[in-house]
């Protein structure tokens, strides 16, 4: 028999469970305490209709942290190395969020409600914790919660004919990281162009279970004819557009450089963040590489050399259908690499070798062209 996932409440579900199990969800992981499908036809049939149609996804299990009072935005600043000083309402930030050394605590998506309230849309690690844990340590007056909202993804290139559908024209107006409110069924909910794809898409902030699993039907009736689905974050897709996995690709052992977030670190910026003297001083001494390797083969392990010298370890990986190619993140150590491109890994095959390159793909560089 193989092994089941036992659920209890401390695996929560979300109001949309009951929906995802009748799709046929195939397998499912544990991300922020709450469940999350990883597939429903298989990973490959999955990618395919994920890039050429559109899917509704279940992804509650992105948790929102809410900071609310006066130093709310002190406590934001200070949990991130990205400048926050002129971030505006309605608009989303991708916020590395680093501890006093400058490591990794999370990849978050913050939006500024107003100068006394942000909201943390979490990767998998416990920011309500940490949170608090620097509110109550820096005497700080912030209440720290996690309200109850849900979000749905809406990806796919046909995601904005089926949010046309729903939400009406207004939908066309949403910039790429924008967020604003819609009304659906008499409830205001926040929708943002954004999403784990690089598909174009939608996610919807439901804050109302009753109402959101209405919207979940109705995005299916309305979205008969362009073949929605349910779905989920997609290891194929996400890995050929560069999209990185907290727990995965970097942890508490990592810093924004090693897995390039340089561009949301503000060196020079004059403001009050935890992580900001540390990374001042940081030099990295690994970094997160793209993997390219020639063939449909299966790894044996995650090790890789140059000669007989192990010179990283891949933390994601996934053969590629659309450019026949099997990709890989790896976590190089810079030392070991010497500058290095050309790798080795063991297959089921033997060695293979493989190609580094830097992230996200440039496929067109790599002279790869896609196949469909
Ligand atoms: N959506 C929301 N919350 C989330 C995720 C999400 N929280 C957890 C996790 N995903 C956080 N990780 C990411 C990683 C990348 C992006 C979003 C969330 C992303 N990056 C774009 C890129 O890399 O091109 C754009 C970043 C930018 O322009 O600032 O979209 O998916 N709500």
């Amino acid at each position: 028999m193989r092994p089941h996932l036992s659920i209890s409440r401390r695996t929560r579900r979300t109001p949309f469970s009951s929906r995802v199990e009748a799709a046929g969800a195939s397998g499912y992981t544990v991300y922020n305490h709450t469940l999350l499908a990883t597939s429903f036809r298989g990973i490959e049939v999955d990618y395919w209709h994920l890039c050429e149609n559109v899917q509704v996804w279940d992804v509650s299990c992105e948790k929102q942290v809410t900071l609310k009072g006066p130093d709310a935005s002190r406590l934001a600043q200070y949990m991130t190395p990205r400048n926050l000083t002129d971030a505006q309402v309605g608009r989303c930030y991708y916020l590395p969020m680093c501890d006093e050394n400058g490591a990794m605590m999370n990849d978050a998506v913050a939006i500024k409600v107003n100068d006394g309230h942000w909201r943390l849309s979490v990767a998998d690690s416990d920011i309500l914790l940490w949170a608090k844990g620097l509110a109550v340590g820096f005497d700080l007056d912030v209440e720290v919660r996690e309200p109850d909202m849900y979000p749905l993804a809406v990806q796919g290139p046909k995601a904005v004919e089926l949010m046309i559908r729903v939400f009406g024209e207004g939908i066309k107006e949403l910039g790429f990281f924008a967020i604003a409110p819609f009304m659906y069924n008499g409830q205001r909910m926040k929708v943002a162009r954004s999403g784990w794809s690089k598909q174009t898409g939608y996610e919807v902030f439901v804050n109302n279970p009753e109402i959101g699993t209405q919207l979940w039907d109705e995005l299916f009736t309305k979205g008969q004819d362009l073949d929605v689905r349910a779905g989920c974050p997609n290891l194929i897709e996400r890995i050929e557009s560069g999209l990185l996995s907290f727990g995965n690709d970097m942890g508490h052992e990592t810093t924004p450089f090693e897995i390039g977030l340089d561009k949301y670190v503000d060196l020079d910026a004059d403001i009050d963040s935890l992580s900001l003297p540390a990374l001042r001083k940081h030099t990295p001494t690994k970094q997160l590489m793209g993997l390219v390797l020639e063939y449909h083969r299966n790894l044996s392990n995650l090790d890789v050399f140059v000669g007989e010298k192990k010179v990283g370890d891949i933390r994601s990986q996934a053969y590629s259908p659309k450019y026949m190619r099997r990709l890989a993140f790896v976590m190089c150590d810079l030392a070991a690499l010497d500058g290095a491109t050309s790798v080795e890994v063991i297959t089921d095959q033997g060695k293979a070798t493989g190609h580094l390159t830097s992230l996200p793909f440039d496929f067109d560089a790599l002279g790869l062209s896609a196949c469909r």
